[in-house]
């Protein structure tokens, strides 16, 4: 118990009372967890970290700058946040899925194109039905880097949509989203890896929700018709490569470092709809998918053309070249490849086992009818609800209990020893975190260049860890520090609804700009519409085009000014405001806000932006300037006037 809960009188076992009993209404998965229940004890949690030197390893000086860029994913919230690491300080939210109202992400013109660009017709029909354009939801979990020979390259992010089924990448050279696609037949992205080596390449992408083949309503009770998909993007076209019909809801997924493998853990291998049939097999499975047999049957035509793509068939008992089913306890959920290049570990989630694939024994599975489990070379357990595991890069994990609350670290080879009959305790230590860890993550530690330092544990509830603001609490991600096997807790950092995940990327991987390219591909089509309109963006602009009820008003920034301080419109007009910043000093953004319309953008050092709306009512609008940007920032206005219809 910590010093925290020996304060508050409640005790961490006391605080998993209800968790455990959440467990207990799974029936035959819970009894299983409530059997393992004392299989790892012996080992004793190490205490939380109370204020010492090592909390100060965390915090820097001020003008200080972080050694790594931590990407956070940010669940309902539907943004890509980036923090400095150690310190936690959050740097930066780059929306992704969701509407934002400082930069006008969802509402200008150039984000609106990349949001709609990759949208299927029938969404667009259904948004049309709801009177949207696009979606301004999203359920963002996991953000990846791009890798160029096993390690990250700086070039993109990758990051799934859980809610409405979409994958997105954000550019590392200014952090913004530039490609946002829709995943035809598959439900529900959720695990998302990039591929390793030779480079990314490959995003793969999991379908968690199966629906029926054929889903025009005229199915729901008949399992037998329900399909889920394993998808492949080339990460440079952002174009769905090809997908593979698959048995079981997928959960999350990675792959290796030979470039020859993806796999993805997958609950509810029963296919069933409810609770009790979705936990009803002690044993799902882990899904390997060997990608040059894929690539093979696309080419030789063994595909079946749904919705544009390519999808090759790759359930249990099909063409066995494609995919094998590798038996695992129990829902398994975290799947992660260690730096080792050799290991991947696999979180038992309802067992309290982590099952050690070792990436070496794949060809034989496929080359042979090799008994899948073959592949198995460990299974130690670990304690209770494993969800996902990290690396520090000398062979040790380090896998996240969210039943008991705890990270277990714990060392790769000895396990493998264990498993094969020696008497050798794998487990190295385990730490109280508080409370409930869903995702960890290490410096570097899905690459291989994992580094150790340190290790990152996002707990999905903080309950007594911060100032009370209603039921509605902040989660808590705590850093542990890993450089001893004493594993000490030395920062609290609450967070707001619900990064899931996140990825810690050593400083010098990253090197955005300060100052947009005049050239940027982001307003290539207002830079078409511009030069037809035969008005220069890159100067000094203040061009007001009629084209019918299209108005079409151009204007500059510069601070402290706009280069229009007024414009006139008809009501009933659809206007167009298009505005290139030409201030190109670092960190000199304005920003365009109209009164009471409901607009607003960013405008960036050398940023073109365009926002349209209709002029539905007559009267004067101030516009005015809303990034802090000169003494006289307040003074940066100016005003549209409405004239009344036949005036
Ligand atoms: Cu474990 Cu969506 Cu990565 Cu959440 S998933 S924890
Ligand atoms: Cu420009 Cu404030």
């Amino acid at each position: 118990m910590s010093d925290r809960d020996k304060k508050t009188g409640v005790s961490r076992r006391g605080l998993l009372g209800a968790t455990a009993g959440g467990a207990a209404l799974l029936g035959a998965g819970g009894a299983r967890l409530a059997m393992m229940g004392g299989a790892a004890a012996g080992v004793t949690a190490a205490t939380a970290g109370s204020a010492s030197a090592a909390t100060d390893a965390v915090s820097l000086a001020p003008g200080e700058l972080d050694e790594y860029y931590g990407f956070w994913s940010s669940g309902q919230t539907g943004e890509l946040r980036i923090l400095g690491f150690p310190s936690m300080r959050e740097l930066m939210r780059v929306p992704v899925f969701n509407r934002c109202s400082a930069t006008g992400w969802g509402q200008t013109n150039e984000s609106l194109a990349v949001l709609e660009e990759g949208m299927l017709p029938e969404t667009k029909a259904f948004l049309a039905a709801q009177g949207k354009r696009v979606h301004d939801n999203g359920d963002l979990h996991h953000p990846h880097m791009s890798f160029t020979d096993g390690t990250y390259d700086g070039r993109y992010l990758f990051m799934n949509d859980k809610a409405n089924t979409r994958v997105a990448r954000v550019r590392c050279d200014v952090m913004k989203c530039d490609k946002i696609i829709e995943i035809p037949n598959a439900k529900a992205i959720h695990g998302l890896r990039p591929q390793k080596v030779p480079r990314t390449g490959y995003i793969f992408a999991n379908g968690e929700d199966e629906v029926p083949m054929v889903n025009d309503g005229s199915v729901l009770d008949e399992p037998d018709k329900y399909v889920n998909f394993f998808t492949a993007i080339d990460g440079d076209t952002m174009e769905i490569a090809w997908q593979v019909i698959v048995s079981g809801n997928l959960d999350n997924t990675d792959c290796d470092y030979q470039g020859k493998y993806a796999f993805s853990t997958s609950y509810n291998s029963e296919m069933g709809m409810t609770l009790a049939e979705m936990t009803a097999n002690e044993m799902d499975h882990v899904v390997i998918f060997n990608l040059a047999e894929i690539e093979k049957g696309i080419a030789a035509g063994d595909y079946t053309e749904m919705n544009g793509v390519k999808v090759i068939d790759g359930r249990k008992g099909q063409n066995k070249k494609y995919t094998r089913y590798v038996p695992i306890p129990n829902s398994p959920h975290g799947i992660n490849t260690a730096p080792d290049e050799r290991h991947v570990c696999v979180a038992g989630k309802l067992s309290p086992t982590v099952s050690v694939l070792d990436v070496t024994k794949f060809d034989a599975l496929f080359d042979s009818d090799a008994d899948p489990r073959s592949v198995v070379v460990a299974e130690p357990e670990l304690g209770l609800g494993p969800l996902h595991t990290a690396f520090d890069g000398q062979g040790n994990a380090f896998t996240t209990l969210f039943l008991d609350s705890q990270v277990a670290k714990w060392n790769i080879e000895k396990a493998i020893r264990a498993y094969n009959g020696e008497d050798v305790n794998p487990l190295i230590s385990k730490v109280d975190v508080h409370y409930q860890p869903g995702h960890n993550s290490t410096t570097m530690g899905e690459t291989k260049e994992a580094d150790g330092r340190w290790l990152l544990s996002l707990n999905k509830f903080s309950k007594d860890r911060f100032l009370n603001v209603g039921p509605l609490k902040p989660e808590n991600e705590q850093i542990i520090d890993i450089s001893s096997d004493e594993m000490q807790v030395v920062h609290d950092g609450p967070t707001f609804a619900e990064p899931h995940d996140a990825i810690l990327v050593r400083r010098d991987i990253v090197n955005p700009v300060n100052v947009w390219d005049r050239n940027d591909p982001m307003w290539a089509a207002t830079r078409a519409q511009a030069e037809a309109d035969g008005v220069n963006i890159d100067e000094w602009a203040d061009t007001v085009i009629r084209d019918g009820n299209k108005v079409r008003v151009y204007m500059t920034s510069q601070a402290p000014m706009f280069s229009l301080d007024k414009f006139e419109v008809t009501e009933g007009d659809e206007v167009t405001v298009i505005i290139t910043n030409l201030d190109d000093i670092d960190d000199l953004s304005h920003g365009f806000t109209l009164n009471n319309h409901g607009v607003a953008m960013e405008l960036s050092p050398q940023q073109t932006a365009s926002v349209t709306f209709t002029a539905a009512k007559p009267g004067v609008y101030w516009y005015y300037c809303q990034w802090f940007c000169h003494a006289l920032h307040m003074e940066m206005r100016g005003r549209m006037l409405v004239r009344p219809r036949g005036t």
